[in-house]
């Protein structure tokens, strides 16, 4: 059960942020239609939200899974691979002090992004990207084993289709992940249900469970049926712009 959520108003100069899709320029004012529906649905589940204004300094802040790691048991700020959202941590840090102490921050050359990190109950799932690099995955390991949870390593640099872990993997609750079928032969998973995503419908690999829903982008009528068909409770939401900036559901939110 999640009770709150922290999220960051896009800036006016998101599409100057960072990307490696060729899907065009986003769409301001679809920007902030999405983010306001997104946020909407996660007060629909029941979380109380903390919204931050939008940050000119960094393009990709309104990426806020990226800046930590959160658990019921305590929490770690990152250190982000990419050099212009380094600063977001710092940004973020009161806001994520006001709910956990200690908070504790992954050093240098330690890197790590959220989006690269995979819950599935008490097991985290530690992708080792091009943004998140085997000191900082040794370093959150260290951290959560002293919390409590077990964590093991997805290497994930040589594919290319994804940025982070969790652009390819997202666990649901009820002992099943969706995960896209290039992955899905991973012997990690075999332990649990498995909600295989086709090629085609790659992109919604990243979904969120959220209480009772699962948040999925719209425009993928596969697995939305799958996922019912199963008897979550999928809630469809407009992802065209952000998509076109590298970010998924998972992103644009820190749930606790
Ligand atoms: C970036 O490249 O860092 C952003 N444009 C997208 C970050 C997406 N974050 C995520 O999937 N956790």
């Amino acid at each position: 059960m999640f009770t709150k959520a922290i999220v960051c108003i896009p800036s006016s100069n998101f599409a100057s942020g960072l990307t490696t899709v060729d899907l065009g320029v986003p769409d301001f004012d679809q920007v902030l239609e999405q983010h306001a529906r997104y946020c909407d649905a996660l007060s629909e589940c029941r979380l109380e939200l903390t919204v931050l204004n939008a940050d000119l300094r960094y393009p990709d802040s309104t990426f806020v899974e990226d800046t930590a790691v959160l658990t019921t048991k305590g929490a770690m700020l990152t250190r982000p691979g990419a050099a212009t959202r380094e600063g977001e941590v710092e940004a973020i840090k009161p806001i994520l002090q006001s709910f956990f102490d200690p908070l504790p921050c992954i050093e240098a050359p330690g890197t790590l992004d959220g989006g690269d990190i995979c819950e599935a109950e008490d097991h985290f799932f530690i992708g080792v990207s091009h943004r998140t690099n085997e000191a900082g995955a040794a370093q959150l390991a260290a951290h959560l084993a002293q919390l409590g949870y077990s964590s093991s390593l997805i290497d994930i640099r040589a594919m290319t289709s994804i940025l982070h872990l969790k652009s390819g993997i997202s666990y649901i609750g009820d002992n099943t992940i969706v995960v896209m079928e290039e992955m899905a032969d991973n012997p990690q998973f075999r332990d649990f249900n498995l909600v295989r995503v086709s090629v085609h419908e790659s992109y919604a690999a990243n979904c969120v469970r959220v209480n009772d829903r699962v948040l999925v982008p719209a425009g993928f009528p596969e697995i939305l049926e799958e996922l019912r068909r199963r008897g979550f409770s999928p809630l469809a939401l407009d992802m065209s712009e952000f998509q076109k900036m590298d970010g998924g559901l998972s992103c644009l939110s820190l749930r606790f």
